[in-house]
């Protein structure tokens, strides 16, 4: 019985379902098109001092160069060869930046575009990011190297060669996805390649990996490049860990596959979360956050320990892939620091915090028709994240995860960790509370009228700092006071028309 115990608790902490955070850390954030450079400042810097867990980078290898649209982001998503060279850095950048985030405690988690390479129709010619020669109409990408062969041209049966219609299960994961070559991960020369790859990046020490358009692939073929896979560097992690993996499935349960065929490769990206917590936030289709009591399985989202959750992603945030407009972005600020508030503080599923930068929104018909539009830069060179002296990042970088609400729920999350969610308390509408155990307590007022109420905190006794208005810091608060009696129950009062009409308050925030 005790083996079988100790078993399945090595089990947890190396398999691929654990993101090999240091203890007490339980978020990652995703710094979408950073440099390399800045990153390795930042784990110094800000992350881990703050208690950031994970950073995602952008995808490494190289990619095609795309000149019109000028540099788009998603150039990188359209794989020319796996040399780690990219606008984000060079190799030794890479390198560095996995060093000193790991030195510090922080891991890096590689976003690996494996499905594909580029688009068919990007001719032939060096536009990549490192010079290496490419022919898409010959599917020749001697880099790696890869060739016709490689590729499921004759497996797909659409008469466009590309995905029609996402009910059909051969097509999905057959065809091309917009029109990106794709791979045969069938043939073992194609996933050794893929693994040795990915094997390349456990060498250097990364933790972990996204799978990018993994629903596109097949949950056996993904099985089998896994298989192939090292155990983590023993210079940062214990001897026989896998890497951590989380799968891109965008499963919103309209389509004919369930994100639950890839349980066993790893976790699986949650869609459903953001684009419900955005519906219920914004109080679309009858919503109100009373219904949240329950948030979680009961929604039909995935088992927790299955789950990546996130409130936007560098998709969605833009009009792409799935979630449509409920979706919360930076741009609805007040709104997003409440849902990224709510995410933080509420047990399910492990938590990616996106940071994202500003682009110039042009919409018609609706749509966003800047939603190309890549990171801030001179003349097609990424631009360094400059911070200002408030704390805040210059350059046009958004960096939420640097927003006082949003840093300070992470640390939330870290102080109530394997706390039990208890203490529910809503009016029916939407204002709501909970808390984890006794060690945090969040209240939210998103009704448009006030929130006068005294609530069981179920913390001990003493004066807390709230977490949302201010900090504490040198033994006061800069913010809103609230005081927990000894029987547990405080008094708290939200206007509708706070700044953030939110508090939370947690053990390290007592006086
Ligand atoms: C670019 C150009 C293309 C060009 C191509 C090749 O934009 O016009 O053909 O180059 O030259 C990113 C960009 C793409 C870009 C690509 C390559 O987003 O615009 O193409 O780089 O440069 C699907 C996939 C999902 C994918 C998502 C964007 O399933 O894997 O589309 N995400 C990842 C990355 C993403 C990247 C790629 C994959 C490719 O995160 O950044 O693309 O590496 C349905 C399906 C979803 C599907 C969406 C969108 O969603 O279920 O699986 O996502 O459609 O096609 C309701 C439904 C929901 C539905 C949704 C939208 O909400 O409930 O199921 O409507 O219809």
């Amino acid at each position: 019985m005790k083996t079988l115990l100790l078993l399945s608790a090595i089990g947890f902490c190396w398999a691929q379902y654990s993101p090999h955070t240091e203890a007490g850390r339980t978020s990652m954030v995703h710094l979408f098109e950073w440099r390399w450079v800045d990153i390795a400042l930042e784990c110094e810097r800000y992350l881990a001092p703050n208690g950031y867990g994970g950073v995602q980078v952008s995808p490494p290898n190289e990619n095609i160069v795309v000149t019109s649209p000028f540099r788009p982001w998603w150039e990188r998503y359209q794989p020319i060869s796996y040399k780690l060279c990219t606008r984000s850095g060079n190799e030794d950048e890479f390198k560095d930046m996995v060093t000193r985030c790991n030195n510090v405690g922080v891991r890096i988690y590689v976003d690996a575009v494996i499905n594909h390479m580029c688009g068919s129709g990007a001719g032939s010619g060096t536009s990549s990011t490192c010079g290496s020669y490419f022919n898409a109409e010959n599917r020749e990408f001697p880099e790696v190297p890869y060739s016709a062969w490689d590729f499921n041209d004759g497996k797909c049966k659409t008469g466009s060669g590309g995905i029609e219609s996402y009910n059909d299960a051969y097509q999905v994961k057959d065809c091309r996805l917009v029109s990106l070559l794709d791979l045969a991960l069938e043939k073992e020369y194609v996933r050794s390649k893929i693994a040795e790859y990915m094997n390349r990046l456990i060498g250097i020490g990364v933790a972990g990996f996204r799978l990018d358009a993994a629903k596109h692939m097949w949950p056996g073929d993904i099985k089998a490049i896994l298989d192939k896979l090292n155990n983590l560097n023993t210079n940062w992690f214990p001897e026989g860990s896998k890497p951590f993996i989380y799968q891109e499935v965008i499963d919103l349960g309209s389509e004919p596959f369930k994100s639950n065929e890839y349980f066993g490769n790893g976790r699986v990206t949650e869609f459903k979360y953001g684009t419900k917590l955005g519906t219920v936030i914004r109080k679309w289709s009858g919503e109100k956050m009373a219904y949240l009591k329950n948030w979680g399985e009961p929604w039909s989202f995935v088992p927790s320990d299955r789950a990546l959750v996130f409130v936007d992603n560098h998709d969605n945030q833009r009009g792409h892939g799935a979630g449509g407009a409920s979706i919360l972005t930076f741009w609805d600020a007040r709104l997003y620091k409440m849902a990224v508030g709510f995410m933080l503080a509420h047990p399910y599923g492990f938590t990616r915090v996106m940071s994202s930068y500003r682009w110039p929104r042009y919409f018609e018909d609706g749509s966003d028709i800047n939603d190309w539009v890549g990171p801030p830069n001179d003349n097609g060179v990424i631009k360094e994240v400059t911070i200002n002296p408030d704390t805040t990042c210059g350059n046009d970088w958004v960096c939420e995860h640097r927003w006082r609400q949003i840093r300070n729920m992470v640390i939330f999350r870290n102080v109530v960790d394997g706390q039990d969610f208890t203490n529910w308390w809503d009016n029916g509408s939407n204002q709501v509370a909970f808390g984890r155990g006794n060690r945090g307590f969040i209240v939210f007022n998103n009704d448009d009228w006030s929130l006068s109420s005294t609530l069981q905190t179920g913390l001990p006794g003493g004066t807390y700092c709230d977490v949302i208005s201010g900090d504490k810091i040198n033994g006061s608060c800069t913010g809103i006071k609230i005081y927990v009696g000894n029987d547990g129950y405080a008094y708290f009062s939200i206007s509708n028309s706070a700044e953030d009409p939110f508090i939370a308050i947690h053990a390290d925030s007592k006086l």
